[in-house]
């Protein structure tokens, strides 16, 4: 033990000794005698601070990979969902550390998102059937890619709830659009891109009818359908187009995750079924529960859909449009060889397109493999017509024998895969709670790493596109049991960070995450990431991205009364709203118009009116707009809710509610004339 501790110990002095040496050289001045200190530190007094907290030479090897000092930035953002939390949160590799929650589908105080400015509208926008939506099941994060690669620019994520996709802009890390096609009431395989993000494409997961109709269960094979939908997306505006969007149908099979082809695979998407056997469930009316009646089959469906061949029947008009979304029907696919199906084993869940785009890997969550299917052999079936029969609804169905490469036998409940620059591969295996290392080219298993527990997705760096880096990956586990202090029943996720970068897998860290169960995650290289440091010009509206018609200048600041009601057009700056007093009367429909005119980064204000539920967070040169009616009359303070400088507590002011009837009693005495008044 003794014998280890002192080698670390060596290795962490040279180890420090190396980074005071870098950051001399980067011109950082440490000077000799910092260099000794640092030397001395990971003498005597490194063995004995491993000696007290107990720390291997694994530990302090661990520790030195991911430790960020102060000032310096991560290599790597990751993106993950936040599960139920309904929202996108950002984490710094290596060092783990939480940069940023992105409210998407859920309202969030602290970004001022969904409490009184015009992110109201968004969340608005994503409300379905008339109901209003607070929440989402946030599943798969899509960073935007150029030719296969993440660009930087855009993320989009599906909610499997509600069958919506959203739009974050990764200028401002703000959410800029959410979707829904009114045909699918829940999603799973989405979002994925196309390798130039010409579309965004979400698949549905619980067969239901189109349009949200209500049809009884015994008609499910008939009505009960699925469907993948291409959302075009326009990369110039940012934004999704509904209109020039579509979907192609699907039977009723339960779709699960997806992916999108790339080089040689490109124009092809896919996506796996678990309920081939058309199973509702029914526990109490006499049939067997979902849960057994999915997996009767050892086989289940990979669908495979031509999307480029799809697109031209879109744009063709070959199209029924239901409840105004364009639906490429089911038997116009199978006439136009755009959707083929391969068996699959046995209860699949994850489905990933190797960097080459050559190799398919399904995973499946009752089998011992991870399955690799071969783009060229598919293709050539499909070309040849070489079908081994047809489902019940006519789609064509390749061999899987002939449709396969191989398969790698990895552990029980192989779930995801993510890949690295050396040809290798890393399946989740869930019942094992481990991830599998294997060789995408012999099919060979090379290595397993325990997870700490339940491990689900997993994201390697880049791990997604035509060039992944390998360094790192990150397993997402479901379970942290005992890895943490405990907080009470319900725990946090835990996500564990490994290096790829050494011969042997190496678990670097443990994080905890405590916010909703983050199914997904991708991970960029930082560099690719530019966010905006203000909003230029002042008086930007975030979500248009251009200049508010209603921004405000400074000294330009007024009180307007027009026939829809009173308009404030108000600044704030350090430390003061200009107007710090505004007069309205009882039911005067209120339009407050707010710009922050600060231009100095982090000079973030906020603005809270009590009672209202208004609380905007206002960014350097931000404008936001608020409406709302001052149905109660009373005297309602507003301040500033971040603390902007040394006079943030003074940034405040009062909005008064004149009542409507002048009040009989008689008024106060008035004060002595005050100082500045
Ligand atoms: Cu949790 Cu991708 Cu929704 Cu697998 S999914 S674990
Ligand atoms: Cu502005 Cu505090």
């Amino acid at each position: 033990m003794d014998r280890r501790r002192s080698h670390a110990a060596r290795m962490v002095v040279a180890a420090l000794a190396l980074t005071t040496t870098v950051l001399s050289q980067g011109g950082c001045d440490l000077g000799s005698a910092g260099v000794a200190r640092a030397a001395d530190a990971g003498g005597p007094g490194l063995q004995k601070l491993m000696k007290d907290r107990n720390l291997s030479e694994a530990d302090v090897t661990a520790a030195l990979k991911t430790y960020t000092p102060t000032g310096r930035h991560d290599e790597y953002y990751l993106f993950a969902s936040g599960g139920h939390g309904g929202n996108v949160i950002v984490i710094g590799v290596p060092s783990m550390r939480i940069l940023k929650y992105v409210a998407v589908f859920t309202p969030e105080p602290w970004q001022g998102y969904g409490y009184g400015d015009q992110s109201d509208d968004i969340l608005a926008s994503g409300n379905r059937h008339g109901h209003t939506l607070s929440w989402a099941d946030t599943h798969h994060p899509a960073l935007s890619e150029t030719k296969g690669d993440y660009d930087g620019r855009y993320l989009f994520i599906g909610d499997k709830a509600n069958a919506r996709v959203a739009v974050v802009d990764l200028k401002d890390f703000v959410t800029k659009q959410i979707v829904e096609s009114n045909l699918i009431e829940s999603d799973h395989g989405g979002t994925f891109v196309t390798p130039n993000t010409d579309y965004v494409i979400e698949t549905s997961q619980y067969p239901s009818p189109f349009g949200g109709e209500y049809v009884p269960l015994d008609k499910f094979d008939e009505a009960y359908r699925g469907a993948m939908i291409f959302w075009k997306f326009d990369r110039e505006k940012g934004r999704i187009v509904p209109a020039e969007s579509f979907a192609v149908e699907l039977p009723p099979y339960t779709q699960d995750l997806a992916d999108a082809g790339k080089l040689v695979s490109d124009g092809f998407a896919f996506c796996n079924s678990i309920n081939t056997e058309r199973a509702y469930g029914g526990d109490m009316e006499g049939r067997p529960p979902m849960e057994s009646s999915y997996s009767q089959n050892d086989m289940d469906y990979l669908h495979v859909v031509d999307w480029r061949k799809a697109e031209q029947l879109a744009k063709a008009g070959k199209t029924e449009t239901i409840k105004g979304f364009r639906v490429i029907r089911l038997a116009t696919a199978i006439e136009n060889d755009i959707l083929h199906f391969i068996p699959e084993p046995k209860s699949p869940h994850g489905v990933d397109v190797s960097p080459d785009g050559k190799d398919i890997v399904v995973g499946g969550k009752l089998d011992t493999h991870a399955t690799v299917y071969s783009i060229e052999k598919i293709k050539k079936l499909i070309a040849d017509k070489k079908y081994e029969g047809k489902d019940p609804y006519g789609v064509p169905i390749l061999s899987f024998q002939e449709s396969i490469r191989g398969q790698v036998e990895i552990g029980l409940g192989p779930l995801h895969t993510q890949f690295d620059d050396q040809g290798n591969a890393y399946t989740s295996v869930f019942i094992e709670s481990v991830v599998a290392k294997w060789n995408l080219k012999d099919l060979k298993l090379i290595e397993k790493l325990p997870a700490h527990y339940n491990i689900g997705h997993l994201a390697a760096a880049e791990g997604d596109t035509v060039s992944p880096d390998g360094r790192f990956l990150v397993m997402m586990d479901k379970w942290a049991i005992d890895r943490f202090a405990p907080v009470g029943p319900l725990l946090p996720q835990n996500f564990q960070l490994v290096d790829l970068s050494q011969d042997k897998l190496q678990l670097l860290y443990d994080m905890p995450l405590p916010l909703g169960e983050p199914h997904y995650a991708q991970m960029i290289k930082a560099d690719k990431i530019h966010a905006e440091e203000i909003y230029k010009p002042a008086g930007t509206n975030p979500l248009t991205d251009q200049k508010d018609p209603f921004a405000v200048e400074g000294g330009k600041e007024r009180v307007e009364r027009k026939p829809d009601g009173v308009h404030i057009y108000m600044t704030a700056i350090r430390s003061h709203f200009t107007p710090d007093i505004v007069h309205v009367k009882e039911g005067d429909q209120v339009h407050l118009h707010i710009t922050n005119l600060e231009q100095a980064q982090d000079a973030t204000h906020g603005f809270a009116l009590d009672s209202h539920n208004i609380q905007l967070s206002l960014e350097p040169g931000e404008h936001a707009n608020v409406d709302f009616v001052a149905d109660k009359p009373g005297v309602f303070p507003m301040y500033c809710t971040e603390f902007c400088s040394a006079l943030h507590l003074e940034m405040a002011g009062y909005f008064l509610v004149e009542p409507k009837v002048a009040e009989t009693k008689p008024a106060p005495a008035k004060p002595a004339k005050r100082a500045g008044g």
